[in-house]
């Protein structure tokens, strides 16, 4: 079965039946008690939610479906063999909890469920003109995560569950006009974040999608590729012209699709503490389309203690480079951490509300690093944070966690690619999350 809609119609009964039993069984159980502690911390650490798709253990990190991040990049499929994970996969996994059936042998297309994910994304993805008309009108200051949010608020006229909620749908169906939305709103995500990026920082003109390129890398295609390079091109061009291959490609460079698809999948579920994840479970929890639940999601993500977070590295790494170059010791490090704190600033992209580890999304993300940009200095800059700023920390006396999460490197992959626009990096983010908050749904 390749058929995602038709895999959900096959186990939602019996989910529906084990929520009962559960219940019924459970119910009156007690999960733990509340501290004052934690009723000021804004429930940290409460267990207080019901959020199947991953499960976040403070040691290990996070695990969707039960598989940590190093086994999906090893079990997911692939666009290209032994490359990145590719998210329509994830998006199997969440939704259905079960890895999808492959083809890597490219013999047997009907059987591969992934790549049915991503015809099906792909059927849905066209975006109505009026939302671009809506993103054209925004005053230009407008930042992209606002944007973002108007963007989807903009799609919400075509809400299937909001039609169907009006003309009486029994509850035990709610289930299928959600997917529906859910779908049509992670297929149109792509296009959506490239218009933004292309009107804030291109001149607006858009880029058609490209058939062959799947979800992910066709967003990075739309934000700025400029066609893929044949290989009888790349053979005249040779080694000594290989440097202006990125240039001249654009965001369709190869390594720019992998890091992308990469970026699109470790970013998508964190279980349901976290404040994206929770404002679109609470908001739907109204029966609030997810449309709106999701747009509430993103004015969560758009905070700096949360997703804009990856934003605000870049700008410290920034200005740390304006004030020392690119050549930073470690002492010089050191004093512009602790003048960070002393200034009374958090520093972006360490420290977790749940995580008492380094998050293996930043280890996933230095591997491709180290694999793809040995010795690019922001890489460098990033790996002498980690020798630097946990002991620091530590040194406060207060911070529980001292080591860094997914934002303290996923902005030097993009730069590196050309990507050099932070204020838009929370979008990219905001995409990606889209799989796991709506596949909860
Ligand atoms: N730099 C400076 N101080 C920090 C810190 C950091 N990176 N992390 C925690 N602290 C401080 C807190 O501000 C708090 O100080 P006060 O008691 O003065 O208020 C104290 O240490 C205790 O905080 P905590 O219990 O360790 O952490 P919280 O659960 O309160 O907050 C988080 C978690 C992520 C908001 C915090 O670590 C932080 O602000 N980090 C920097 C921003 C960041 O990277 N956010 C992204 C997180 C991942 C994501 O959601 O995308």
């Amino acid at each position: 079965i390749t058929d995602l809609k038709a895999a959900m119609a096959a186990k939602i009964p019996k989910e529906q039946e084990r929520l009962r039993e559960l219940r019924k069984e459970c119910g009156p159980k007690a999960l733990g008690a509340c501290t004052v502690e934690q009723a000021i911390g804004g429930m940290r650490g409460i267990p207080a939610m019901l959020w199947e798709t991953s499960l976040l253990d403070p040691e290990e990190g996070i695990r969707f479906r039960g598989h940590t991040i190093p086994e999906l990049e090893e079990k997911l499929p692939s666009a290209k063999e032994g490359g990145e994970p590719i998210p329509e996969g994830l998006l199997w996994l969440l939704m259905t909890g079960e890895m999808p059936t492959v083809d890597q042998a490219k013999a047997m297309p009907t059987v591969d469920q992934a790549k049915a994910v991503t015809e099906l994304l792909r059927e849905r993805s066209k975006v109505p003109d009026h939302v671009f008309k809506v993103l054209r009108d925004l005053h230009p200051n407008t930042h992209p995560m606002t944007q973002l949010c108007q963007a989807v608020l903009a799609l919400q006229v075509d809400s299937k569950f909001a039609a169907d909620y009006r003309a009486g749908i029994h509850k035990s169906k709610y289930w299928e006009p959600v997917f529906e939305d859910s779908i049509n709103l992670i297929a149109k995500l792509p296009t959506i974040a490239a218009a933004i990026y292309r009107n804030t920082y291109k001149g607006g003109e858009l880029i058609e999608a490209d058939p062959k390129l799947d979800w992910a890398a066709n967003l990075s295609h739309m934000m700025g590729g400029f066609g893929r390079v044949s290989s009888r091109t790349l053979n005249k061009i040779g080694v000594d012209g290989a440097a202006n291959l990125s240039h001249m490609m654009g965001y369709d460079d190869e390594g720019c699709l992998e890091m992308m698809r990469l970026y699109q999948t470790i970013h998508a579920d964190h279980e349901g503490g976290n404040v994206s994840a929770h404002a679109t479970h609470l908001v739907g929890s109204a029966l609030s389309d997810p449309y709106l639940s999701f747009t509430a999601g993103m004015t969560g993500l758009a905070g700096p203690l949360h997703g804009l977070a990856n934003q605000e590295v870049l700008r410290w790494l920034n200005e740390v480079r304006a004030e020392v170059g690119d050549n930073v010791t470690k002492e010089q490090m050191k004093e512009f951490v602790w003048a960070t704190l002393k200034s009374g600033k958090v520093v972006p992209g360490f420290g977790h509300a749940v995580l008492r580890k380094t998050d293996p999304r930043y280890t996933c993300q230095a591997g491709f690093a180290a694999r793809n940009m040995p010795d690019y200095p922001l890489y460098k800059l990033v790996a002498l944070l980690y020798d630097v700023v946990p002991d620091i920390l530590i040194q406060t006396g207060k911070v529980k966690n001292p080591w860094p999460n997914v934002d303290a490197h996923s902005g030097v992959l993009l730069q590196y690619y050309g990507i050099t626009e932070e204020n838009f990096y929370t979008v990219l983010f905001g995409v990606s999350r889209a799989l796991g908050v709506l596949s909860q749904g």
